[in-house]
């Protein structure tokens, strides 16, 4: 199955470094186009045409003729780890293991720690209450995510996209004003995927990007 002229739309986010991440785990080949979503680039015409919802990461590729899009982290990971039998299991309890984690880290860590990076540092106004509640409703993952590295390696049986959706969103614990040192079983996962040649790379990407400005 080739995936020719395979692109990403990607910035220095916690999701569009899932893909990066993968991308470099399977060693392929892709071009990059930077999208500051800081400057809104996001809404442009040509990222709306591919993804309505203006939110990156996107990909794109040539395919059986045609040239196939596809946007939500969690959906390209599933489909490229499937189409390359790495990162996912075949079949079996392993792989309900790892489609449940990946699923409380899609649902629950990505969005909730999204929130509490809007409450706790970008909204101009910070409500205790909402503080309070968004960062306690991420800890509890952080509680859960730890419990279950204290008996696992990795979230799961092997390294699997459940680790490497998590781990972007991980890295930057400081968004949620939490302290990973406090988690001793995620810090020591954390410390392992962070070593990965692979994860390093994927998080380098784009060149230069940067959140902030
Ligand atoms: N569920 C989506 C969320 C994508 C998302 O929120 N991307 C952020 C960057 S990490 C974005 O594009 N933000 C710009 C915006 O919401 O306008 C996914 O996992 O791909």
């Amino acid at each position: 199955m080739s995936q020719d002229h395979l692109t990403a739309w990607l910035w220095a986010t916690p999701n569009s470094n899932r893909v990066s991440i993968l991308f470099e785990e399977l060693g392929l080949h892709y071009e990059i186009v930077g999208v500051n979503i800081r400057r809104r680039e996001q809404f442009a015409p040509e990222i709306l045409a591919m993804n309505p919802y203006g939110k990156i990461p996107i990909v794109a590729w040539d395919e059986g003729g045609s040239r196939r899009v596809m946007f939500e982290s969690g959906a390209i990971l599933i489909d490229f780890a499937l189409r390359h039998g790495r990162f996912l299991p075949s079949d079996g309890a392993a792989r309900s293991r790892v489609l449940s984690w990946l699923m409380v880290v899609l649902t629950g860590l990505a969005p909730l720690s999204g929130q509490a990076h809007h409450w706790t540092e970008l909204a101009p106004e910070k409500p205790t209450s909402a503080v309070t509640h968004i960062v306690g409703a991420v800890e509890r993952i952080y509680r859960v995510l730890d419990r279950q590295l204290a008996a696992s390696t990795f979230l799961c049986d092997n390294y699997s996209i459940a680790d490497i959706a998590a781990f972007p969103w991980i890295t930057r614990y400081s968004w949620v004003t939490l302290r990973l040192d406090e988690f001793v079983h995620l810090k020591r996962w954390h410390d392992l995927v962070a070593s990965r040649p692979a994860v390093k790379r994927g998080m380098a990407i784009p060149d230069g990007a940067r959140l902030e400005g």
